[in-house]
């Protein structure tokens, strides 16, 4: 994070000072539509430093990459013809090595170590640790899968009695039957799916509750919204066989019954108060509206929680980036034209203009609802060309009209995919993906996408089925 900052403001002086080479923005989403199964791209971008020591200056496989790169176009290359040029300039120097440790650069690539660094090469470090009379080390040990899908799923460790019947079974595939199944009756515990269980826990930087703002059960002192609403939507889109993707595109809420907890959707809530047509789940719920628009005109902030929160990629670090042509307009007049904030801008501008009409909390009998023209009656002072905010936005450089089109390219992008994969692996695995565990990763939520139809149910069973879970 230092690192970015640091950077990243000495990029901003070097524009500022030269035409010379520079870090492109647009360099990290080409890498990553080349390389989509890098690890560099696990749910962000390479950073500047994957070709640079420090803009403009390169390290040995940015420069590598630039001798290939747009031969004989005069120099600097506009961002465009830097973007078109880069995939080839990639593609020949893949079987070259340009720190000489022996692994080809596309072989770092795929293995996510770094191709300008000797001391950083792919290595079997994954199979490393010796013997351990307890367990079969590096190979899919079934009891230990078994003692810790009881932990993981139902907050409870396994009995004498329970660990003996286990191994007392007749084959290996009723051990496995057996974990199957008992992942299923975890799953519906209290511990995994009740209040403040462990679905609400993946759902805390979400939502991110504040207790003294607390409207309904567990109101507290400044009652402004219900955060449990978005806790139950969550919840139910997580749970038994539903998808996943409503988080952001459900236009319906969902009730949570006690004793045992169930969760069930219903067409209105006295809590909610956006209307039908413009519900996209829970970035438009009471809570959601009331701390991340506040009072804002143009929310920048619920749009760059919702890309962090919901698709694992943090602008703030330079994380998808997808620069439109000729923004940011700065509409309401913040400045962010400048050079140091534009790289940015030029992506979360346009992903926060569908949220334009969507009122937070500035004006009390319209609160948490869609208002049409909302910035014109609200916010006519604000800036001179505030009213010419578009509603329509763009999302991965896909335009759309508004916040729902925006949900629906979210929910179906390979980054929600592999950031709601990653909460489950951090969860169910105990870390993020592991270079040596990555192509496991990769299957596991290009699964979620395909054959699992965005199930977090299967999801959990496909990473207990892992290496890197059951191999202790
Ligand atoms: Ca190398
Ligand atoms: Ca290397």
């Amino acid at each position: 994070m230092k690192t970015y900052t640091l950077q990243w403001t000495l990029l901003g002086t070097v524009l500022g000072l030269a035409g010379q080479a520079q870090a492109k923005p647009p360099a990290g989403g080409v890498f990553c539509q080349k390389y989509p199964t890098s690890p560099e791209c696990i749910g962000k971008q390479p950073s500047c430093s994957y070709c640079h020591i420090a803009p403009p200056q390169r390290n040995s496989f940015g420069a590598m990459v630039e001798k290939s790169l747009a031969l004989g176009m005069p120099r600097p290359l506009s961002d465009t013809d830097f973007s078109a040029a880069l995939p080839s300039a990639l593609a020949a120097v893949e079987s070259q090595d340009a720190d000489g440790d022996g692994a080809s650069n596309l072989e770092e690539i795929q293995r996510g170590t770094q191709p300008s660094d000797p001391s950083s090469k792919p290595g079997s470090s994954a199979c490393q640790g010796g013997e351990n009379p307890q367990y079969a080390v590096c190979r899919y040990d079934l009891r230990h899968a078994y003692k810790k899908v009881l932990r993981d799923l139902c907050g409870v460790s396994p009995s004498f009695a329970d660990v003996t019947a286990f191994a007392a079974k007749a084959s290996d595939d009723e051990r496995r039957a057996f974990i199957d199944t008992e992942i299923d009756r975890c799953a519906q515990t209290e511990f995994w799916r009740g209040k403040n269980g462990q679905l609400w826990k993946v759902a805390h930087p979400k939502i991110r509750p504040v207790g003294s703002l607390k409207d309904g059960e567990d109101k507290g002192g400044v009652p402004l919204a219900d955060y449990y609403d978005d806790y139950n939507l969550f919840s139910y889109t997580q749970t038994d066989d539903h998808d996943a993707r409503e988080v952001l595109t459900a236009d319906f809420f969902v009730r949570r019954d006690v004793n045992p907890t169930r969760y069930s959707k219903v067409a209105s809530l006295a809590s909610q108060k956006v209307d039908l047509a413009h519900r996209a789940g829970n970035m438009t719920t009471a809570w959601s509206l009331t701390d991340f628009i506040m009072f804002t005109a143009i929310p920048r902030n619920a749009a760059s929680q919702m890309y962090r929160a919901y698709l694992g990629l943090d602008i703030a670090k330079q994380e998808g980036l997808y620069s439109v042509a000729n923004e940011p307009q700065d509409y309401d007049a913040k400045g962010v034209t400048a050079k140091e904030c534009a790289a940015c801008h030029a992506t979360l501008d346009p992903l926060t203009y569908p949220f334009r009409n969507y009122n937070g909390i500035s004006s009390a009998m319209y609160e948490t609802q869609y208002i049409p023209n909302r910035l014109e009656t609200f916010f006519p002072n604000v800036a001179p060309r505030i009213a010419q905010t578009p509603e329509k936005g763009v999302i991965f450089g896909k335009p759309v009209n508004n916040l729902r089109e925006w949900a629906q390219v979210a929910a179906d992008s390979d980054a929600f995919a592999i950031s709601t994969t990653k909460d489950y692996w951090k969860l169910l695995v105990g870390h993020a993906p592991t270079p040596e565990e990555n192509a496991e990763f990769v299957a596991t939520w290009q699964r979620f996408k395909s054959a699992n139809q965005y199930r977090v149910q299967k999801l959990l069973h496909d990473i207990v089925k892992t290496e890197a879970y059951g191999a202790p």
